[in-house]
C-alpha cells in the first residue's frame, strides 16, 4: 500500500515549533518524527525562495530565543562546505527535489591552528518523506544537490538554538576556520 501524508502549508509548521517547550529540542528523534509526519507544501514557501546560480541561498523564515528555521534553496550541483553546527541541534525537512548529507567524524581539531582530521562516515538521502537530524555524536556534514538529481532543491532548516557562526573543514587539506553566517533573505524581505 502507498501511504501519502497530506501536505501543510510553512505558516502551520511555524505555529507547530512555536508551541514546542526548550525540552522538545534536546533529543532529536522526536522532532525528526514530528517533521516526517508534517511535510511542508513547496508553493507556500514561494515568498522565502530565492536562487543563485553562485552559491546556495539562506532565507530566513522564523526566529525565537529557542530556534530558528530557514529555507535554503541549492541549484542543480550546488553543495554547501563540510561544515559543523557550533554544538547546537539541526533537523532539516525537504519539501522539494532530492539532497544528500555527507557525514564526517571529527578525529581532531586544532582551530587556533587551522588544523583538523576528519574520516567519511557516510551519506544520506534526504526528500520529501525522509527529513533528518543532524547527530550530536558526529556533527560535521555537508549537504549536496548532486548535478545527476537534475533538479532544484528546498531544504528547510530547524536550529536549535539559532547560530551565525560555524566552523569549516576542507577534509583535502586537513584545515579548518571559522566563518560567519548571512541571510539572503529575512521575513521574505531582500537582507
Ligand atoms: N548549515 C548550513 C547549511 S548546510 S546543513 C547553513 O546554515 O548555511
Ligand atoms: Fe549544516
Amino acid at each position: 500500500m502507498i501511504t501519502s501524508t497530506k501536505t501543510v502549508p510553512i505558516q502551520k509548521l511555524v505555529e507547530e515549533l512555536r508551541t514546542l517547550p526548550e525540552s522538545a529540542f534536546i533529543p532529536t528523534e522526536p522532532l525528526r518524527q514530528f517533521l516526517t509526519q508534517m511535510p511542508v507544501d513547496a508553493e507556500s514557501l514561494a515568498p522565502y525562495l530565492t536562487w543563485d546560480r553562485q552559491h546556495y541561498t539562506r532565507n530566513l523564515i522564523d526566529r525565537t530565543p529557542l530556534y530558528e528555521l530557514m529555507a535554503i534553496c541549492w541549484e542543480v550541483g550546488q553543495e554547501s562546505s563540510v561544515h559543523n553546527h557550533r554544538d547546537q541541534n539541526c533537523w532539516m525537512a525537504v519539501p522539494l527535489g532530492r539532497l544528500q548529507v555527507e557525514n564526517f567524524h571529527l578525529v581532531d581539531q586544532d582551530l587556533a591552528a587551522g588544523r583538523s582530521r576528519l574520516e567519511p562516515l557516510n551519506t544520506v538521502e534526504m526528500n520529501i518523506a525522509h527529513p533528518c537530524a543532524v547527530d550530536p555524536a558526529d556533527p560535521v556534514h555537508r549537504v549536496i544537490n548532486p548535478r545527476e538529481f537534475n533538479q532544484r532543491a528546498v531544504s528547510l532548516h530547524v536550529y536549535s538554538r539559532p547560530f551565525d557562526t560555524c566552523v569549516v573543514y576542507s577534509p583535502e587539506q586537513g584545515t579548518c576556520g571559522e566563518i560567519k553566517l548571512h541571510f539572503t533573505t529575512e521575513y521574505g524581505k531582500p537582507k
